[in-house]
Formats: C-alpha cells, sequence, structure tokens
C-alpha cells in the first residue's frame, strides 16, 4: 500500500506544479469571470434524485453526497453536464474518473486548468474539505435528474386571467411600445419600465434567477423566462400591466419565443429546456403546453449520441411558420415548422457544437448564431431552409443578438463580440449586392478587451456600442466601448456608464446590454451590482454619446438585461 501512496502523492505534486503554473499563464485567456460564467449556477441541486454508489470509487456518507450534488449543480453541472458528459467542460463520468483517483483530481479542483476550469480552492471559493468532497463525489455514479412531461407541466400551469375575462383594449395610458423588460436577476422580477417617463410601472414576479423576456407577434403580451424554466406571460394591455398566465416547462431552462409568421400572431408559445433536453409549444394565449419535443439525439461532428443536449437560442422565424431551435451540444439547429403541430416537421441542419446565442440579419431572412467554444458563427437561411456558411471569428464569440448595421464600405453587416478575447468580428451579410463581403469576417475591431457579453446597434444610429462586463479589470468592465459606423478606423470611445450612475458603494458594477429606446434615439445600460448593494440604469444620448438619465429605485436589485418591446418585438438590434 505504501509505495503506492508516495507515487500517488508525487504525481499529485507534480500536477499541482503544472495546473498552478499552467493556470497562472491562462488568466490571460480565460479569466475567472468568465469561467464562472459559463459554469453558471444550476437550479436543479435540490431535485430530489437516486444516489447509486460506486463501489470502486471512495465511499462518502448521504450526507456528503447531498451537500457535493447541491455544490455540483451550483458550480460544475453549467460545464460539465448534469449527467457529467461533458458539455463545455470535460466529461466526469466514473469511467474517467475512477482510474484518475482522488489526489489527482483534488489538484484539478483546487488549482484548476488552462482550458478554464476555475481554481477552486486557492481562489478562496472551496475549502480543502469540499475540494476533497468533490473529488470522490464525481467517481461514483452521476445520480439522473427526474423528468418532467406533460404531465409535470399541466401541474404547474396556471391561467390567471383566463383570454375571455382580459381587456379588449388597451386600457392605460402608457406608450407600451417604448416600455422596457428589466431583468432583476436575484430576486426572480422583472421591472416594467416606461421609456418615455423612465418611471416604473409594476415589478412583476417571475421564475428563479429570471434570464430573459420575449414579446409576442402583436407586442401586447411579454414572456419572461426563469432558470427554474418557469414561464410568465404578462399583458400589457392591463390598467397595470401584471402575469396572466405561468407554468413551468422543465426543471431549467433559458430560451422563450413566440411565433412570428403571417397568420400565426400570438398563436404559439415555445420554450427551450437545458433539463430535460427538450423544447415544448404552448397555447399563445394561455401558455397550454401542446407539444414536447426532444433534443437528444446525435452530435453534428462525430455523430455520437448525447444523452443532454440543452436548448440555447430559439428565434421565430419571419420567413416561414418555424421556430429555430438551437441545441447546444449536438450542435443542431431545428427548424420546427408548426404550420400543423400535430403532424411537427423538424429540418435538422447540422452547425456546429456549443450553440448558445444569436440574431437574425438585417433583412431577418439569416440566424447568426455563436457555436462559443467552436469559435464559430453559423448563418443559417431560414428561406432555403440550409446552413449558408459557417464562419470562423475570434475566441468564444458571444453576440447575444448580434448588431446590425451599413458598413460604409462592405454594406450590411451582422457584429459579435466575443468572451475570450478583445475582437469585434463583423461579418458581411448581403449575397446579392456584396456577394465578395458575405458570410466573411470583413473587417476585425479591437475593443477594450475580452469579456464581451452584448453589442448592439440600431437603423435610426450612427454608433456601435460593446460591453465587457466580464473583464477582469473594473475600469473595462463598468464602461463601455462606442464605435462611429462611419469612421471605424478611428477605433473607439469610451463611456464610463458605473460612473456616471454616481453610485458610492464599492459593488462590481458591471455595466451589462446595450438596448436602444422605439426611437432608436438613447441607448439604456444596466450597472449590475450584487443584490445587497446599489445598482442602476443609466441612459445615453445616442446623438451625443452624453447622459440623459439615471433610474434608481430601491427595488431595482442585479438588474442585468433589458428588452424593448418595440426592438424586441421586431428584432431590430
Ligand atoms: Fe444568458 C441570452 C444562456 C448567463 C444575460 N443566455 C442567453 C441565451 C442563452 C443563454 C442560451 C439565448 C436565449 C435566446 O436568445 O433564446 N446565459 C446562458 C447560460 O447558460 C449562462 C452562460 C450561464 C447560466 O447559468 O445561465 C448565461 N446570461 C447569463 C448571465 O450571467 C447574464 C449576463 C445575466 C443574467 O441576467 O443572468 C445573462 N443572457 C443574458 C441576456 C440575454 C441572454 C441579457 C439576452 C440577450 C439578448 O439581447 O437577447
Amino acid at each position: 500500500m505504501k509505495p503506492t501512496k508516495i507515487i500517488l502523492s508525487s504525481l499529485a505534486m507534480a500536477a499541482m506544479l503544472v495546473a498552478g503554473a499552467l493556470h497562472a499563464q491562462d488568466k490571460k485567456g480565460v479569466s475567472q469571470p468568465e469561467a464562472n460564467y459559463q459554469a453558471g449556477s444550476s437550479p436543479m441541486g435540490a431535485e430530489p434524485m437516486v444516489q447509486s454508489v460506486n463501489p470502486k470509487a471512495p465511499p462518502m456518507t448521504q450526507a456528503e453526497f447531498d451537500v457535493a450534488r447541491k455544490v455540483y449543480f451550483e458550480r460544475c453541472a453549467g460545464c460539465h453536464g448534469v449527467l457529467r458528459k461533458g458539455a463545455t467542460g470535460k466529461p466526469l463520468t466514473p469511467d474517467i474518473t475512477v482510474g484518475k483517483g482522488t489526489d489527482y483530481l483534488k489538484v484539478f479542483i483546487a488549482y484548476g486548468s488552462p482550458a478554464g476550469m476555475p481554481n477552486w480552492q486557492t481562489s478562496g471559493e472551496m475549502t480543502e474539505k469540499e475540494v476533497d468532497m468533490m473529488a470522490r463525489y464525481i467517481q461514483h455514479e452521476p445520480p439522473t435528474p427526474p423528468e418532467f412531461g406533460m404531465e409535470q407541466m399541466k401541474a404547474t400551469w396556471k391561467v390567471i386571467v383566463p383570454p375571455e375575462k382580459r381587456p379588449t383594449k388597451k386600457m392605460n395610458n402608457f406608450n407600451i411600445t417604448n416600455i422596457f423588460s428589466t431583468t432583476l436577476r436575484d430576486t426572480g422580477e422583472v421591472a416594467l419600465i416606461d421609456g418615455d417617463t423612465k418611471k416604473i410601472i409594476n415589478i412583476v414576479k417571475t421564475g428563479y434567477a429570471v434570464h430573459i423576456s420575449r414579446l409576442s407577434a402583436s407586442g401586447r403580451y411579454l414572456f419572461v423566462i426563469g432558470r427554474d424554466a418557469k414561464i410568465n406571460m404578462i399583458d400589457l394591455w392591463m390598467e397595470l400591466p401584471d402575469n396572466v398566465a405561468e407554468i413551468r416547462t422543465g426543471l431549467e431552462a433559458r430560451s422563450v419565443e413566440t411565433s412570428k409568421f403571417k397568420g400565426f400572431e400570438d398563436k404559439y408559445a415555445i420554450a427551450g429546456s437545458y433539463w430535460p433536453p427538450q423544447f415544448v409549444i404552448m397555447n399563445g394565449d394561455t401558455l397550454e403546453p401542446l407539444k414536447i419535443v426532444a433534443t437528444r439525439g446525435m452530435t453534428v461532428d462525430k455523430q455520437e449520441y448525447h444523452p443532454e443536449p440543452r436548448v440555447a437560442s430559439i428565434v421565430g422565424s419571419h420567413y416561414k411558420p418555424e421556430f429555430v431551435v438551437n441545441v447546444k451540444e449536438t450542435g443542431q439547429t431545428l427548424l420546427v415548422d408548426y404550420s400543423n403541430i400535430d403532424a411537427l416537421k423538424v429540418t435538422t441542419i447540422g452547425t456546429a457544437r456549443f450553440l448558445h446565442d444569436g440574431g437574425l440579419d438585417s433583412t431577418k431572412r439569416y440566424f447568426m448564431v455563436a457555436a462559443n467554444q467552436s469559435n464559430k458563427i453559423a448563418a443559417v437561411d431560414l428561406k432555403e431552409g440550409k446552413l449558408t456558411k459557417l464562419i470562423d471569428v475570434g475566441k468564444i464569440p458571444h453576440p447575444g443578438r448580434g448588431a446590425n448595421f451599413t458598413h460604409p464600405k462592405f454594406g450590411p453587416v451582422w457584429s459579435t463580440g466575443h468572451l475570450g478575447d478583445e475582437t469585434i468580428s463583423l461579418i458581411g451579410t448581403d449575397p446579392v449586392k456584396h456577394p465578395k463581403e458575405a458570410w466573411k469576417v470583413v473587417q476585425t475591431l479591437t475593443g477594450q478587451g475580452g469579456g464581451a457579453l452584448f453589442i448592439k446597434s440600431h437603423p435610426k444610429s450612427n454608433h456601435l456600442y460593446s460591453d465587457t462586463p466580464l473583464n477582469p479589470d473594473p475600469k473595462i468592465s463598468q464602461s463601455v466601448a462606442v464605435y462611429d459606423i462611419n469612421n471605424l478606423e478611428k477605433g473607439f470611445v469610451v463611456l464610463p456608464i458605473a460612473e456616471w450612475a454616481g453610485i458610492q458603494d464599492d459593488g462590481a458594477k458591471r455595466v451589462v446590454q446595450p438596448e436602444f429606446n422605439k426611437a432608436g434615439d438613447e441607448v439604456w445600460f444596466s450597472v449590475w451590482s450584487a443584490k445587497n448593494k446599489e445598482s442602476a440604469l443609466v441612459i445615453v444620448d445616442d446623438k451625443t454619446l452624453k447622459l440623459k438619465t439615471v433610474i434608481k429605485d430601491p427595488r431595482l436589485i442585479t438588474p442585468t438585461g433589458h428588452f424593448n418591446v418595440n426592438n424586441t418585438q421586431h428584432d431590430i438590434y
């Protein structure tokens, strides 16, 4: 026994040195906030699951299993997957982990790795005891969370105000086309803010760690999804806009969308889940679940079965009665024809693995979706129903919905920033008048640094805005870069958004997600701090690039994304 132990611990020492050195180097490439962002917390830790014991793995008590499972879902599942089959992180199934052994695994958990694994112990986020517990936990069989089918969905479905009891016309004096729905992430609420008066109209209760808002085609209904897969449907025609229906469509989710094609306006809503891997089509009036489709299947490259491919972005096509559903781990983009949901037709287009976020080009014919860990953008033709091109861009593209504008030299372009480097890629999107530039990176701009999440422009604006909320340098994460579209060579100017917010405490004050108002003459930003710190919204005059207004309110806790009704309804970005 003894010699084995010595060998193991010297192996561990060596691995520790290598991992430590690499991690230090890697700080340039993948910062801690970037890694933490991708390893975002899953709400599933509290779900009941059966734990099986692997006799070849080191023993654990039931109490240890329960704690370790919670930690795993909060810290690790985002990258390594619910079933630990690997996603953006490596697979961690017992056939791999038992062979590595506890000491070896402890080193990687403690010190991190160059591929982006955070250094959980040396960063102070886990104790040595917790690291030891996690190293043992991942050598046991991964517990499987329960499925969530029609019965479970129906049990959570509530029509708070049935359609026949709702107003037949708009009952308020708000200019609803210019309302902003602002995510209040950590309180599980959205703030509905009047874009004209800048006053909060209502704070509406939504799901846990609420994520995004989308509009119905008519602009009347707002759909909000939480990470717990809870969808809230808000009627903007009510005297005081509020929830009229809600449902849970799974245990964990990120995306919701509505049918936008002519003749199907406000007819359907769709939500994709991270767990179970599926999407559900719902009645657009009531959220009644109608059709559930699993996304488990084969990966685009190696054509291997993936048991838990998560549904990432979804967009409603304006060209056909179709939803564009992007399945992350398999790298398949599904065109789901909703014209007859009893005989559902799905066109499966192989794009690239690790699909995440994306948006339409200015003609709305092409969907541009980031395959983030593949460092690619896939341009999908929604008219012809095929992949037009896979385009290599910078490291870990993260466009949000991206930004469309007319480049003075190259014509219409769609752009994306990157999490992993400081570049902004401009991709030509006009194969008719600019065929040479189409589906190529026509220009690469240099931004403030990595850690960019969202980029935005507007047809009426001459500016392109890029945030960098995950950059480790507070000067960069608390400001935005703005480019003059007609003079891109000049570089960017920096707007000190967090400073303009006038917040005195020491919160993180990350500046996140530029979003235009309906007129396209103001840009809204969230200044996002932890829930016990002050946050704010800062509004900039797009012509002068000067501060216009700051919105502060004790109820504005952890504001992150915000969605202008008109721009979200019509896919203007
Ligand atoms: Fe998001 C969009 C997933 C963390 C704010 N985010 C998306 C989309 C996906 C996604 C799949 C595209 C939805 C669509 O268009 O249908 N987000 C994830 C994650 O998996 C991740 C990395 C980790 C997690 O645990 O959730 C994650 N996202 C975040 C955040 O930490 C952000 C910055 C703050 C927050 O509120 O949670 C955040 N994500 C957003 C926003 C959008 C978004 C604001 C919509 C952008 C848009 O312009 O439409």
